[in-house]
C-alpha cells in the first residue's frame, strides 16, 4: 500500500470514528527539536544510559546529576514550539468532538507540547517535566523558565525537588492508567504516532484496542514493535503525515 493509500485509509478511519484514541511518543515531538529521551544524551550526557538516569535509584544515588539532566531537558522543552503534527492532532480533536464523538490523546511525552498546540483531552501517562514536587511533602511547583538555583534543589520542608515524571520502575498515575484502559476498551479507532512501542504498559495498548475490535493505525518513519498488529501504517514524519490525514479526512478534498 503506497503512502497516499495509507493516508487515505487512516483519513477515512478517523473521519468515521465514533471513539478515537491516539497514543503518542517522543517521535511526535522530534520535529520540534525537543531533546527527546535519547537525544538528551548528546554532549554532556553522552556517557549515560537514559534508563540509568530515569529511575528513583539514580535520583537517590546522585540527585545532583539527575536534577541537572531534567532541568536541562525542561529548559530545552520550553525553548521548543509545537510542530504541525501537534497542531493537526489538536484540529483532529476539535473535528471529532465538534461532531459529537469521543476523542482521547494518550501521550508518553513529558514536554506539554500537545497542550501548547491546543489539545485538551490529553492524558499524560508518564507525567510532565514542567512540574516538580517536594520529595518530603509532595507539594508541587512549576519552576520558572530559568535554570534551577542549586543542584539538587532543596525545599523549605527539608526535602528535594524532583520532576513529576514517571520513572522506570514507578507505577503510572492510577487516574491516567484508568482513563487510558477504559478508553481503549471501547475505542473503534486507535492511532499510534511516533512511538517505538518499547516502554510498558503503553506498548501494550494496541492489544487492548484490538480486543475492543478497533481499527489500528500507525504513523512512524519506520516499523515498530507493534507494526505487526497495525491495520494501516503510514511511513513518514508525523509533522507531514498528520496534517495530510486531517486534510484528507475533513478538508475541501475530504477523503471519499
Ligand atoms: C510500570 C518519563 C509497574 C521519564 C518514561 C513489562 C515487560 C517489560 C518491562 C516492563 C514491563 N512492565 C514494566 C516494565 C518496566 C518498564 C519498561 O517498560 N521498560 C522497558 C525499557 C522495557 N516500565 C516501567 O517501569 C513503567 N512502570 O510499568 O510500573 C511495573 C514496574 C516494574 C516492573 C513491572 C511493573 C514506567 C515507564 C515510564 C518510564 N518513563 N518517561 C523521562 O522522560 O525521563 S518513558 C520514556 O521513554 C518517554 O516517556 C518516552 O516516551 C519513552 C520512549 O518511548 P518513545 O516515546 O516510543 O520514544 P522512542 O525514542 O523510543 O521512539 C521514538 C519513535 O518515534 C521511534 O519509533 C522513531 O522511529 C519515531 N520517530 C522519529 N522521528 C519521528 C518519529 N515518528 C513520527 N514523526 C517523526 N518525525
Amino acid at each position: 500500500m503506497g503512502e497516499n493509500d495509507s493516508i487515505g485509509a487512516i483519513a477515512r478511519a478517523v473521519r468515521d470514528a465514533c471513539r478515537l484514541v491516539v497514543l503518542t511518543g517522543a517521535g511526535v515531538s522530534a520535529e520540534s527539536g525537543t531533546p527527546t529521551f535519547r537525544d538528551a544524551m548528546t554532549g554532556l550526557w553522552a556517557s549515560f544510559n537514559p534508563e540509568q538516569l530515569a529511575t528513583p535509584e539514580a535520583f537517590d544515588r546522585d540527585p545532583e546529576l539527575v536534577t541537572r539532566w531534567y532541568d536541562h531537558r525542561r529548559l530545552g522543552c520550553m525553548a521548543c514550539e509545537p510542530n504541525p503534527g501537534h497542531r493537526a492532532l489538536a484540529e483532529l480533536e476539535r473535528r471529532v468532538v465538534g461532531s459529537g464523538r469521543s476523542f482521547l490523546l494518550l501521550t508518553q511525552n513529558v514536554d506539554r507540547l500537545h497542550q501548547r498546540a491546543g489539545s485538551n483531552a490529553v492524558v499524560e501517562l508518564h507525567g510532565t517535566i514542567m512540574v516538580w514536587r517536594c520529595t518530603k511533602t509532595g507539594r508541587e511547583v512549576m519552576p520558572p523558565p530559568t535554570p534551577m538555583s542549586e543542584y539538587p534543589t532543596r525545599t523549605e520542608a527539608g526535602g528535594l525537588l524532583r520532576p513529576c515524571v514517571v520513572w522506570f520502575g514507578e507505577m503510572l498515575p492510577e487516574s491516567a492508567l484508568e482513563a487510558a484502559l477504559s478508553s481503549l476498551g471501547e475505542c473503534d479507532v486507535f492511532l499510534s504516532v511516533g512511538t517505538s512501542a518499547l516502554v510498558q504498559p503503553a506498548a501494550g495498548f494496541v492489544f487492548e484496542a484490538r480486543r475492543a475490535g478497533a481499527v489500528t493505525c500507525e504513523i512512524n518513519p519506520q516499523d515498530t514493535a507493534i507494526t505487526g498488529w497495525i491495520d494501516h501504517a503510514a511511513r513518514g514524519p508525523s509533522g507531514r503525515i498528520l496534517p495530510a490525514i486531517v486534510e484528507a479526512a475533513f478538508g475541501d478534498g475530504a477523503a471519499a
